[in-house]
């Protein structure tokens, strides 16, 4: 009886400090708190979710939702022609935007890797006409114009047949019942020894699919130092909606601002205590979708940003290129709207952390050196109540104009006049002076 009770205990607490400290270990290199901080000021990012997929039109998920089997899904490749690739295209709209880097899908879903792989023949170079590694091309343009480049790396796989047991997801892939977890984990290591090897310095890896096998013994420690000793600045963050673990060194918040929780992707994330990021879509598709004409106009993702930024918060805006390797002209056109924008009004969100004040209904903050910028986005009288934040106000202007505006700061905070004809729609843009 005793031996019965003692010895899984004893088991336990032999197994247990070894399996927390490996995790607790983490401590991020000098070069990885340096990128950490690039990150926070770079503040905006391309999202790219590009693969075999795009060619039919459908998003990324549709070989799930069509419920196509990876026999008939693997006609598909033999159709990915992307003539028009220009990778200079690509980062130039970017850098039009006023981003600061991109993360692109090396591997999502369906498990197909847009680079040249060693350890699959289930890749670009290997199964499409046009035969080159779109990745590699990208990460030199990348190099040559100083964007930082992620990789969105899908943890989930409905491809390979070690992906086993299965998760929610995929079960209609037409996979043999059977694989071995641990030998798909391993070659899940391999891909990324090849993306951390191969394609110079890469800003991060951005996981997905984890919640698909939420209880699967995912490996992460192993993985994630993996990574950090082949590019210790090189950031982790992984799309799994909890609260991060420990080897991650930034957060996503999808399709919400951190700590909201208004689309259902996020019901059990935690804040931590990492720099954040959301990711948002320019319709309402990750992958090309020809059906999906609900484009947001500019001045709605330009406020997003500058929540995101009130909220502390990078923005990773989404574009699901079409087959042929174009961005489509109703996604370039506003963000170039949105570059310009950034041009403008850009150093009040750049090298900004989020605050002092906690958003407001009416608007967010951002600070930077002795400056906090207050982000007017939906006025809802002719003055503003700021409340306290312990500063001495020595002036406050508009930022469009330099205009001094009248103040009285008192016990209860700063009061702001807002007459409406300073009022810009998109965001009006006061100067607080400490
Ligand atoms: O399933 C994916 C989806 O296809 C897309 O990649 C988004 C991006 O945040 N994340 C997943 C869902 O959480």
């Amino acid at each position: 009886m005793f031996h019965r009770q003692i010895i899984p205990l004893l088991l336990l607490c032999s197994v247990l400090p070894l399996s927390l400290s490996a995790q607790q270990s983490y401590n991020p290199a000098p070069e990885n708190l340096k990128a950490r901080e690039w990150f926070q000021d770079a503040k905006f990012g391309m999202f790219i979710h590009w693969g075999v997929y795009s060619i039919l039109g459908d998003g990324e998920w549709v070989m799930n939702n069509q419920r196509i089997d990876k026999y008939t899904y693997q006609k598909l490749p033999a159709f990915f022609n992307p003539l028009g690739y220009d990778p200079k295209e690509w980062v130039a709209l970017a850098k039009a935007a006023g981003m600061k880097y991109i993360t692109i899908t090396s591997k999502h879903h369906d498990g197909f890797a847009m680079f040249d792989s060693g350890l699959t023949d289930w890749d670009i170079v290997d199964r499409t006409p046009y035969g080159k590694d779109v990745l590699k091309m990208l990460a030199d343009e990348c190099a040559r114009e100083g964007i930082k480049l992620f990789f969105y790396h899908s943890h989930l796989d409905w491809y390979q047949d070690d992906y086993y047991p299965r998760g929610n997801t995929g079960q209609t892939a037409g996979r043999p019942a059977g694989g071995d977890w641990y030998r798909y984990l391993d070659f899940m290591d391999g891909q990324l020894r090849e993306l951390l090897t191969n394609y110079g310095e890469i800003g991060g890896i951005w996981f997905d699919g984890h919640w698909d096998r939420k209880d699967a013994d995912w490996r992460l420690d192993k993985t994630y130092s993996l990574i950090h000793s082949l590019q210790p600045a090189c950031l982790i963050g992984n799309n799994h909606h909890l609260a991060p673990f420990p080897g991650e060194d930034f957060q996503m918040f999808e399709k919400d601002l951190p700590g909201r929780k208004t689309t259902g992707f996020n019901p059990e994330q935690e804040m931590g205590e990492l720099p954040f990021e959301t990711c948002e879509t320019m319709n309402n598709s990750w992958g090309f979708n020809l059906q999906d004409k609900n484009y947001k106009p500019a001045r709605a993702l330009i406020q997003y940003l500058v929540k995101a930024a009130g909220y502390n918060s990078n923005f990773l805006l989404n574009v699901g290129p079409m087959p042929d390797g174009k961005i489509q002209p109703e996604f370039t056109g506003t963000l170039k709207e949105i570059g310009k924008w950034m041009e403008k009004y850009g150093e009040t969100i750049y090298g900004t952390r989020g605050g002092p004040v906690s958003p407001k209904s009416w608007g967010v903050t951002t600070r930077k050196g002795n400056k906090v910028y207050v982000h007017v986005l939906d006025p809802e009288d002719n003055n503003i109540l700021i409340p306290d934040f312990g500063k001495k106000v020595r002036n406050i202007t508009l930022f469009d104009s330099g205009a001094k505006l009248r103040f009285r700061q008192d016990l209860f905070g700063i009061t702001v006049a807002l007459p409406t004809d300073i009022i810009d729609e998109t965001n009006t843009i006061l100067v607080i002076e400490i």
